[in-house]
């Protein structure tokens, strides 16, 4: 069976294993191998020419492309729907190489209100000092981009869910409008992964992630990963990551990453069931405030939630009543579940958004983007979830009250 995009589509699972690789090309090695190697030899002086001039096929030198990597992202590519892929060193890799390649100095990126705090500090401290303009519109209501989109409008990019308030974004609706002002959708997939929400298949243009979350699985890499059409994967290739960022993923990580991708439905499954699980018990809680996840129907985008989404992912938001010291006393009565940054690992990881991820905003700035110096972020990992819960429940305020 050869697993390439000639044979019958095969589901979900199925391509996360096998697309693009055929043991019997590779002396019968199940696992693909890794192709350890910084620069390729050519055959002749000649041929070296021609595949640096686009003639020929062929490998140059690992920071443009490199078999391991070739295959990993071909694979992600599969399972977004996209038609091509470019593996990069980090997801933070992805979104510079991306948007350097795109903009050009007068142009605007219109983004949604909350993104993950290094992604704001590089358009807002970054990008910005070149002469790019950053409009912050909520996109939430698609309404609020038709308003707000003109002419200059180059890029509009989002996460959905947002990290870390879970704010979701309507990607067909959103990128309807963009594509008939002429500029380009950017959907951060990180938090969905492409067997939740596959944003290419919504009408989105490009998709960028975080693998170092769940696509790697197990915490043990830092690695990202661009989506999108051939022609505008290669000019990324060429243009922003070979000569901007030089933001190149090590074929170690791509060979870990392709190894996470295999249990990537397992995974996805057993984190939004327990999820469900844990914002269900969070909410009836009497010390909770307030819980954001989309699974559950007192989220206030449920509904999108429902059509957009496949299950509603293992991250959790949640605010004590009390705010940030309460949620501070209960994030350090925590014995199981670690007090850590990053998320998609088997292990459930807790941290504070305002003092930790997203303290590159200031506090004006976090309160201006819809993320409250109260909020606690909750990853939920892979162990048993009455675990999970019960480390839980012994932390939140008043749990001494319930056990006695
Ligand atoms: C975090 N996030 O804990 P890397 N896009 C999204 C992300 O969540 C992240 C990136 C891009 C976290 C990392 S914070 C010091 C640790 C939605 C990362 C960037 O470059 O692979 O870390 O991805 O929320």
């Amino acid at each position: 069976m050869r697993n390439d995009a000639t044979t019958r589509p095969a589901s979900f699972s199925t391509r996360a294993i096998h697309f693009g690789y055929e043991p019997m090309d590779n002396e019968g090695a199940l696992t693909p191998p890794l192709h350890l190697t910084s620069t390729f030899a050519f055959e002749t002086a000649e041929a070296g020419g021609e595949i640096f001039a686009g003639e020929r096929p062929g490998y140059i030198y690992s920071r443009i492309s490199n078999p391991t990597l070739d295959l990993l992202e071909r694979r992600v590519a599969s399972l977004e729907g996209a038609e091509a892929a470019l593996a990069t060193a980090s997801g933070m890799g992805a979104i510079t190489s991306t948007l350097w390649t795109l903009v050009s100095p007068g142009d605007e990126i219109i983004v949604d209100k909350t993104l993950y705090g290094c992604t704001f500090a590089f358009l807002r401290h970054g990008l910005a000092k070149f002469g790019i303009t950053i409009t912050h519109v909520d996109l939430t209501d698609a309404a609020n981009l038709a308003a707000a989109i003109s002419q200059k409008t180059r890029i509009v990019y989002f996460e959905t869910p947002a990290n870390p308030n879970m704010r979701l974004v309507d990607i067909e609706a959103t990128a309807k409008i963009a594509r008939a002002a002429g500029a380009v959708t950017i959907v951060d997939n990180t938090y969905a992964t492409p067997l939740l929400t596959r944003p290419i298949e919504l009408g989105a243009d490009i998709v960028v992630h975080s693998a170092t979350k769940y696509l790697g699985g197990h915490g043990d890499l830092v690695a990202g990963i661009v989506a999108g059409s051939t022609e505008m994967i290669a000019t990324i290739r060429t243009t922003g990551m070979k000569d901007m960022t030089g933001a190149i993923m090590a074929p170690f990580n791509a060979m870990l990453v392709l190894r996470g991708l295999k249990t990537l439905k397992l995974r996805m499954d057993r984190h939004s069931e327990s999820a469900l699980h844990v914002a269900s018990v969070l909410e009836r809680h009497p010390a909770v405030a307030q819980v954001f996840y989309p699974g559950l129907k007192s989220f206030p985008q449920h509904d999108l939630a429902r059509r957009q989404m496949s299950a509603f992912g293992g991250m959790i938001a949640f605010e004590l009543k009390g705010g940030y010291a309460v949620g501070c006393a209960m994030m350090n009565r925590l014995e199981l579940i670690r007090r850590a940054v990053s998320l998609g690992d088997a292990e459930t990881l807790v941290q504070h958004p305002a003092s930790m991820t997203h303290s590159t905003y200031t506090r004006e700035e976090r309160e201006e983007h819809g993320i409250s110096e109260g909020l606690v972020r909750l990853s939920v990992g892979l162990e048993d979830c009455d675990d999970i819960l019960a480390d839980i429940l012994q932390a939140l305020p008043g749990s001494a009250a319930i056990a006695a």
